[in-house]
């Protein structure tokens, strides 16, 4: 029996994936436009909580100001039937040509001004429609060529940005938090702030930094071969962990965005865990939304655009049965002793302890016996063996 979502699991969708065309660099579209109140409905009608979208996905680019409240007024309607909710608002500031050498961080000022207008507009509606998060995925803010772009100056201007629209969000009270999407490529050459790591060094230079946390994606982390899964584990450990995107991407190659778990399916599992059990250790969890950031592939009808929504729902409620499971089993709690995950959450000096202490406690050093301790085995390859088996479903 495949578990079945349900409001209660927080699962939600951008408009962007499950509408996706198809249109890619090499090809036309494979599938028609999806208009944004069904999608809602029919996301709703599988099990989803929230609907994710940019300006433009629901009001098309350069639309006039009547059309627009009509567009808004409508999708309204089609969230008041559905109950479904907008957790999470964004800015398209890449498709339009205006964009192509970024937006806040654009050689050119007055693509600047327009790009902060164009973000500012869509805060005031991701505010009346209750979003929490904002977040900026910096698509078009980087480059190819190291002469045409001042980095540091972009960097200023980056600031600038963010820190101007956070003023605006907390002059408004609106409870809106900004969460920082990280990219290493695509579709520029090189994208600024391009993993997280970078995102969480450059909100440390905010004036609004409070507010501003990231939102990691699966795939974007692994397209700079990192490990997702300790990444957030970073993230939740500076409480910065205010949004993720999840999917699947198959190694160091372009932007896949392929359904949750249809990559590294141990990484996907490692992942759950860690969002739905929490660090073994007791740090920081994960509270937010199970948004899911995926393209159905583009050999898929619109049948199957449906079917991979719901397959990103079902292999996430899976893997968390499975962690649920793993956690329990008195074989993993064995193995964990064994490594000594859970020893780790110890700090390393005793209460009070000095370094002078420290430095006094013969234990810890003159008569250490290094080559005892190094022979321990840790047993990690029986621990991730365990895992695997739990993924597999070999374990209960
Ligand atoms: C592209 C990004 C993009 C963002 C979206 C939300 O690779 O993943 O889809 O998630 O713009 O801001
Ligand atoms: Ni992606
Ligand atoms: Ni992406
Ligand atoms: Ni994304």
């Amino acid at each position: 029996m495949m578990p079945q979502p349900t409001r209660e699991d927080r699962f939600s969708f951008g408009l962007w994936t499950v509408g996706w065309p198809a249109r890619d660099p090499f090809g036309d579209a494979t599938r028609p436009d999806l208009d944004p109140v069904q999608s809602v409905h029919r996301l709703a009608e599988l099990g989803a909580w929230g609907v994710t979208f940019h300006d433009d996905d629901l009001i098309p680019f350069g639309t006039a100001p009547d059309e627009r409240d009509r567009i808004i007024a409508r999708f309204k309607k089609a969230l008041d039937e559905t109950g479904v909710v907008v957790p999470m608002m964004t800015t398209n500031l890449f498709t339009h040509p205006v964009f192509k050498d970024g937006a806040f961080t654009s050689n050119d000022r007055g693509v600047r001004r327009f790009a902060l207008r164009k973000v500012l507009r869509n805060l005031d509606l991701a505010a009346e429609l209750g979003a929490k998060t904002y977040v900026f995925w910096g698509g078009r803010e980087g480059a190819e060529v190291d002469s045409g772009k001042d980095i540091q100056a972009a960097l200023d201007r980056y600031r600038e940005g963010i820190d101007l629209l956070a003023a605006y969000v907390k002059e408004q009270g609106y409870g809106i938090r900004f969460a920082i999407e990280p990219k290493p490529n695509e579709p520029r050459g090189d994208i600024l702030l391009p993993t997280l790591g970078h995102a969480l060094a450059f909100i440390a230079e905010l004036e609004h930094g409070d507010i501003v946390g990231i939102n990691p994606e699966v795939g974007h982390e692994q397209m700079a071969g990192l490990n997702y899964t300790s990444g957030i584990a970073q993230a939740l450990w500076a409480g910065k962990l205010f949004h993720i995107d999840l999917n699947g991407q198959r190694g160091v190659k372009y932007d896949q965005d392929l359904v949750f778990g249809h990559g590294d399916l141990l990484n996907a599992f490692s992942t759950v865990d860690l969002i739905e059990n929490g660090a073994p250790g007791g740090g920081p969890g994960y509270d937010g939304p199970r948004h899911f950031d995926y393209k159905p592939l583009r050999t898929e009808d619109v049948d199957g655009v449906w079917a991979s929504a719901a397959a990103n729902m079902s292999t996430y409620l899976l893997l968390k049965e499975r962690a649920s499971a793993f956690r329990a089993d008195p074989e993993v709690v064995e193995a964990m002793a064994t490594a000594g995950v859970a020893e780790l959450a110890k700090p390393t000096l005793n209460p009070g302890e000095t370094v002078a202490d420290l430095v006094a406690d013969r234990s810890a050093f003159e008569d250490y016996d290094a080559q005892k301790a190094g022979e321990r085995g840790y047993g990690f390859v029986r621990l991730n063996q365990l895992a695997l088996e739990h993924v597999m479903g070999a374990r209960g």
